[in-house]
């Protein structure tokens, strides 16, 4: 039978298919789908959000040791995190096949950076599988356990947004039970890498490279296309499909292996063909080792773009000489440009509001509240990685001293706390800061789509668990003062905001607004506000708040004077398609020129 699949689909599948036990992650584009089709699809196998991609890796070590096969998927920077286990899961191998996904961002259409993972595999020195479709995606999954398991290593399969997230055709089969038994064996030498024993496994991984190298010289998803052998192309994954489009008539040699390199084969093609060419996005991997073989391809990098993702027209560009200049838009009426959001009634916009108002710099870290750093809010002042707004915050704190008391906070939301913020606020309370923390807890994983986590009371599979209370925490990780806030109330914000950064202790300020997308906490929405058309002076107060509900139209003639005789430019609207009611623009309007048409829960006073 046959399905269309997206690659992270057939990720999922493959895992099915493969017998798979174990699977765990933290979400992440693009690769969330992964697990979020092995939860709600394949019953058989159990699955988990971790609470970060370093115990998602961990969690799958775990399976594998004990014979299980067991897949841990994360996108790019993820893998950074899971870095620490993964160096050394090179020495210890598996038991069950293992196989960490990792998606990667060519483009950064949702990351923080555009880092090349392929460096990982050599780094580790372990093999790493890349796919150029769906149907790729699924047997090279399965191919990546049984050799994972053939050769005692950890095998990574990457992929990239473009794979992750297209559709093709997929071949289904049924599952099969995999040639492994799970049970506990004590294997000391082999799992425990104290010195004496790590020297050992280091030799073991050296042998282990050499045969795996030979192994990619057949594997028969290295393969030789031979056609006009004037121009031969070497590539891997997506960039094969832009280069198949551009030029079908050339030679290829194309890699489903990208670490190790078939050096023979790749000698062979030489030989075969007149100019090699490599084409593959980001870093020149393919192209330096290559090259560092002793090899000579007419082109590469210097041609083709080292940063953002390709097309076949960049292509087409690059292998003409030309640079790429993005072609001229079909539509001479352009869309007006719309930046990225947080959505109308967010709980965040009302902490950004207030630290603005306070003139606060905001060490940030990643989630929908990085999107505080454009205009009109512009109240979230550095991004790193998950979980760096804390100890910024604190370091700032030492470097400052007294004088910096009552001019920074931290911001960071609740499941990047619970993913890399609990270390550094242990170090805050340990290390005598005064840092503020802003938790800020809707409740979800907002940005990847809403995953649960260990703070919202649901497993991956909507079972009820165990719930973090933050408060709780923050006391048990030595913080004195933890207060929390309505951040739909903008005076209480401010005032508690107010007070906690210029305390000279720590301080832990837990913002408690559930993501407004959030139909298990919204039931429905309250009435939209409207504008006074009589009374709005066109301040532009509400408009600041950058709410994508509120609008502003310039008037003219008699609407440029209110009812009381007030001059004005222009008037605000309230899109009540949009407005959620949380009566941020209520408070903000000194005119009382917005109206509530009912009293708002959120808020936790009365409007009307
Ligand atoms: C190491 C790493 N893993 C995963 C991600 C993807 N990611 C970006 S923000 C985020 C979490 C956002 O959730 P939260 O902190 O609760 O903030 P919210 O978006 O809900 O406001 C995730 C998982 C990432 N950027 N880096």
């Amino acid at each position: 039978m046959k399905q269309v699949l997206t690659g992270n689909e057939a990720f999922a599948r493959g895992a099915y298919e493969a017998g798979v036990k174990v699977a765990a992650a933290y979400p992440g584009t693009p690769s969330t789908e992964i697990l979020e089709t092995i939860g709600r699809e394949y019953k058989t196998i159990y699955a988990e959000w971790a609470p970060n991609e370093k115990v998602a890796l961990e969690v799958v070590i775990g399976a594998s040791l004990a014979g299980a096969r067991a897949v841990a998927t994360m996108k790019h920077v993820g893998v950074n995190v899971a870095a620490d286990p993964l160096m050394t899961l090179s020495y210890v191998g598996v038991n069950g096949g293992l196989v960490l996904v990792s998606c990667d961002d060519p483009e950064l259409y949702s990351s923080q950076n555009e880092q090349d993972n392929r460096h990982y595999a050599r780094f580790a020195k372990i093999p790493m599988l890349e796919p150029s479709d769906s149907q790729e995606a699924k047997d090279f999954l399965k191919l990546g356990l049984e050799l994972s398991e053939k050769f005692d290593t950890p095998v990574m399969v990457r992929s990239v947004t473009r794979i992750s997230h297209s559709s093709g055709v997929v071949e289904i089969e049924e599952p099969k039970t995999p040639p492994v038994t799970i049970e506990i064996r004590k294997q000391t030498a082999k799992f425990t890498m104290l010195p004496s024993f790590a020297r050992v496994r280091h030799g073991v991984v050296e042998e282990r490279f050499l045969k795996l190298k030979e192994f990619a010289e057949t594997f028969p998803g290295n393969r030789m296309e031979i056609n006009d052998t004037r121009v031969g192309i070497i590539t891997a994954g997506i960039s094969y499909q832009y280069a198949k489009e551009v030029y079908p008539e050339y030679s290829y040699l194309k890699l489903g292996m990208v670490w190790p390199l078939p050096e023979k084969l790749i000698a062979e093609f030489f030989k075969k063909v007149k100019k090699v060419v490599v084409v593959e996005e980001l870093d020149p991997f393919l192209e330096g080792n290559i090259r560092a073989m002793g090899f000579k391809p007419k082109a590469g990098k210097g041609v083709f773009p080292i940063t953002g993702e390709f097309n076949p027209l960049i292509l087409e560009k690059s292998m003409k000489g030309k640079k790429f200049k993005p072609p001229e838009p079909v539509y001479t009426e352009t869309l007006p440009p719309r930046p990225p959001n947080l959505c109308p009634g967010c709980p965040h916009r009302g902490v950004f509001y207030t630290l603005r108002k306070l003139k606060l710099f905001a060490t940030g870290d990643i989630g929908c509240y990085t999107l505080a750093a454009y205009p009109p809010l512009n109240s979230l002042d550095t991004c790193i990685c998950m979980g760096a707004s804390i100890g910024q915050a604190h370091g700032m704190s030492k470097a400052l001293g007294d004088a910096g008391r009552g001019k920074f906070v931290a911001v960071i939301g609740d499941s990047t706390f619970l993913h890399g913020g609990v270390t550094p606020l242990m170090n805050v309370a340990y290390n005598k800061s005064y840092a503020t923390v802003i938790l800020l807890d809707n409740r979800t994983t907002g940005m990847t789509g809403s995953q649960e986590h260990p703070a919202t009371g649901y497993t991956l599979r909507g079972e009820k668990t165990h719930k973090i209370d933050f408060a709780e925490l923050g006391r048990v990780l030595g913080v004195e003062s933890i207060r929390k806030l309505n951040p739909w109330n903008l005076e209480e914000a401010e005032k508690i905001i107010k007070e906690e950064t210029e305390k000279n202790a720590p301080s832990l300020v837990i913002s408690e607004g559930p993501c407004i997308l959030m139909r298990r906490e919204f039931k429905h929405y309250n009435k939209p506000l409207v504008v006074d058309l009589d009374k709005c002076i066109g301040c532009k107060s509400c408009v600041n708040l950058g709410c994508p509900a509120i609008s502003f139209s310039r008037v003219e003639g008699e609407m440029a004077v209110t009812k009381d005789g007030k001059k004005r430019k222009g008037v605000s609207h309230i899109d009540p398609t949009l407005c959620p009611g949380c009566h941020l623009c209520y408070q903000v309007c000194k005119l009382g020129a917005i109206q509530s048409q009912e009293p708002s829960p959120m808020l936790g006073f009365e409007t009307v």
